[in-house]
C-alpha cells in the first residue's frame, strides 16, 4: 500500500520549445533554441547565427503540440495526471524580450491551455524560463551578461503572474539554473545566452550570467507572492550526485568540490547566501563580479518556497594526482565510469538508488518541499506489430519511484509530486532529435522530419495509469 500523500502531484513534464512548434506563429519571436541544429550522442548542437535557410531546426516544429493541445490533453486526462509541467515561451509573451506591451495573443494561448488542462481537473506547474530566452537579447544586450536582463526577465514574470494567477499555482524560475556551471557550450548558451568567443573566460561570464539569473529568480519571489500569496515558486535544478569513485579521502573531496561547484545555486536560492568556498574563490580569481549590497539582500529576501530539480543519472569522479590544494572542479573534467552501473542508450548511467540519496541530500540540505520534475529514460523505440513495448522505460520508471517511495516512506523526504520527463515524445534538448525519445505517447516523427505526427500509446502509458490509479501502489 502506497503512502504518498492524497494530494501528490503525479503528472509529467515537458517544455515549451521542445514540443509546441509553431515557432513564429500569432507574433511568437526567435529564442535561442530556435537558432540551433541537431547534434549527436558525440558532437554538440551547433549555434547558428540567426536561422539560416536549408538547415534542419527540429524544434520549429517539434510535435505541433501548439495546435494539437485539445486532443493531447485529452490523452493525458485519460492517463489520469494531475500535473502537467510545461514552460511558457517567453517569446509568445515578449517577442524580442525588450518590448513595452506584451503580445495578447501569445498570453491568449497559454490562458487557452491552462483552461484546457484545468477543465481536464489537471494542474499547470510552469517553468518561466526553460532555456529558450529570446534570441534578440542575446544580439543586443549579451544575454545574461548584461544587468538589464534582470528588468527585462522580471517584467515578464510579473506579467505572466498576474495573467495567470487564478489558473497557476505552481511555478520555477529557471529550468537547470546549474547546468551552466559545467561550463559546456550547450548550457552556457540555452541557460544564458553566452557564446563564448576564443581569448574569453567563459567561467567568469558564467558567473556573472548565473548571479544576474540568481537576482531575477529571487526577485521573482517576491513579486510573485505579492501578486498570489497562495503561490509556490520554486527552483529548478539539474541533480546528479557526483560520488567518489572509490573511499580514497581524495577522490571523496573531490566529489564533494564537484558537487559544490555544481550546487551553490541551490545555497543561494534556498538558503539566500552563496557559499564560502565560492566568495574565496571569487577572490582567488580576482573575477570582480558585479554583486551590490543590495543584490545580496534581494538574494536573502527572495528564497523559494520548494525545489523542483531533474533527475536522470549519476556520476563518478576520481581524484588526479598532484592537484593544488585550491583546485575547482566540474564533475564532467573529474568523471570516471561508474562500473556498478548500467547504461542508456546515450550513456547516462541508471542509478535509481541514486534519486533516493539526492532526495536525502536536498532535504538534509535545505528542508524544503521537493518535486522531481524532470525523470525519464530517453531510449529508441521500435514498432512492432502495430504496438511499442517499452519494459525498459517502464522498468526504469518503476525503480525510480520505488527509491522515490522509500525516501517519503521511509526516510521522511516532503515530496509534492513526480513528473517524469518527455511523457510524450518530443525534441531531446541534448540532440535536438526526435529518436531520443522518454515518452509514453508515441509521436510518429523521427530525425529525418518524416512521419505524420500521429501520436499513439506505448505499453508504459497504461503502466503509469495504474501506477497514477493506485497513487504508486501499483507497480
Ligand atoms: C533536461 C532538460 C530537458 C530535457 C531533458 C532530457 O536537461 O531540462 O529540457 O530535454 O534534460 O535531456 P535530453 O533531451 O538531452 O535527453
Amino acid at each position: 500500500m502506497s503512502t504518498l500523500p492524497k494530494d501528490f502531484l503525479w503528472g509529467g513534464a515537458v517544455a515549451a520549445h521542445q514540443l509546441e512548434g509553431a515557432w513564429q506563429e500569432d507574433g511568437k519571436g526567435i529564442s535561442v533554441a530556435d537558432v540551433m541544429t541537431v547534434g549527436d550522442n558525440k558532437t554538440e548542437r551547433e549555434i547558428t547565427d540567426g536561422v539560416k535557410p536549408g538547415l534542419n531546426y527540429p524544434n520549429h516544429e517539434a510535435i505541433d503540440f501548439y495546435h494539437r493541445y485539445h486532443d493531447d490533453v485529452k490523452l493525458f486526462a485519460e492517463m489520469g495526471m494531475k500535473a502537467f509541467r510545461t514552460s511558457i515561451a517567453w517569446t509568445r509573451i515578449f517577442p524580442n524580450g525588450d518590448e513595452d506591451e506584451p503580445n495578447e495573443a501569445g498570453l491568449k494561448f497559454y490562458d487557452d491551455l491552462f483552461d484546457e488542462l484545468l477543465a481536464h481537473g489537471i494542474e499547470p506547474v510552469i517553468t518561466l524560463s526553460h532555456f529558450e530566452m529570446p534570441y534578440h537579447l542575446v544580439t543586443e544586450y549579451g544575454g545574461w551578461r548584461n544587468r538589464k536582463m534582470i528588468d527585462f526577465f522580471t517584467k515578464f514574470a510579473t506579467v505572466v503572474f498576474k495573467r495567470y494567477k487564478d489558473k497557476v499555482k505552481y511555478w520555477m524560475t529557471f529550468n537547470e539554473i546549474n547546468n551552466q556551471a559545467g561550463l559546456n557550450k550547450f548550457a552556457l548558451w540555452t541557460n544564458s545566452g553566452i557564446n563564448p568567443q576564443p581569448g574569453e573566460d567563459a567561467e567568469r561570464e558564467m558567473y556573472q550570467a548565473s548571479h544576474y539569473e540568481i537576482v531575477a529568480s529571487a526577485l521573482a519571489v517576491q513579486i510573485g507572492h505579492k501578486i498570489n500569496p497562495d503561490f509556490q515558486i520554486g527552483a529548478m535544478f539539474a541533480m546528479g550526485p557526483v560520488y567518489p569513485v572509490t573511499p580514497d579521502p581524495k577522490n571523496v573531496m573531490k566529489a564533494e568540490r564537484a558537487m559544490q561547484a555544481n550546487y551553490f545555486y541551490a545555497d543561494a536560492q534556498c538558503k539566500g547566501r552563496y557559499p564560502a568556498w565560492l566568495k574565496k574563490y571569487w577572490e582567488r580569481k580576482q573575477y570582480d563580479l558585479d554583486i551590490t549590497l543590495a543584490d545580496e539582500d534581494v538574494i536573502k529576501a527572495g528564497t523559494v518556497d520548494y525545489i523542483g530539480f531533474s533527475y536522470y543519472a549519476s556520476h563518478a569522479a576520481q581524484a588526479v594526482d598532484g592537484e593544488a590544494d585550491d583546485y575547482m572542479t566540474r564533475a564532467k573534467d573529474s568523471e570516471v565510469n561508474n562500473p556498478t552501473l548500467k547504461q542508456s542508450d546515450w550513456g547516462w548511467l541508471i542509478d535509481p538508488v541514486g534519486l533516493r540519496y539526492t532526495l536525502n541530500w536536498l532535504s538534509d540540505r535545505y528542508d524544503l518541499p521537493l518535486f522531481i520534475v524532470e525523470n525519464g529514460l530517453g531510449a529508441f523505440d521500435k514498432i512492432e506489430d502495430g504496438k511499442i513495448h517499452d519494459d525498459y522505460r517502464i522498468d526504469y520508471l518503476r525503480e525510480h519511484i520505488k527509491q522515490m517511495e522509500l525516501a517519503v516512506n521511509v526516510d521522511g523526504v516532503k515530496l509534492m509530486g513526480y513528473t517524469p520527463w518527455g511523457f510524450i515524445d518530443l525534441v531531446s534538448a541534448g540532440t535536438g532529435q526526435m529518436d531520443k525519445r522518454y515518452g509514453m505517447i508515441y509521436v510518429d516523427k523521427n530525425d529525418a522530419g518524416e512521419g505524420t505526427l500521429k501520436r499513439m500509446k506505448k505499453d508504459s502509458f497504461d503502466w503509469y495509469r495504474k501506477v497514477i490509479e493506485s497513487n504508486g501502489a501499483d507497480l
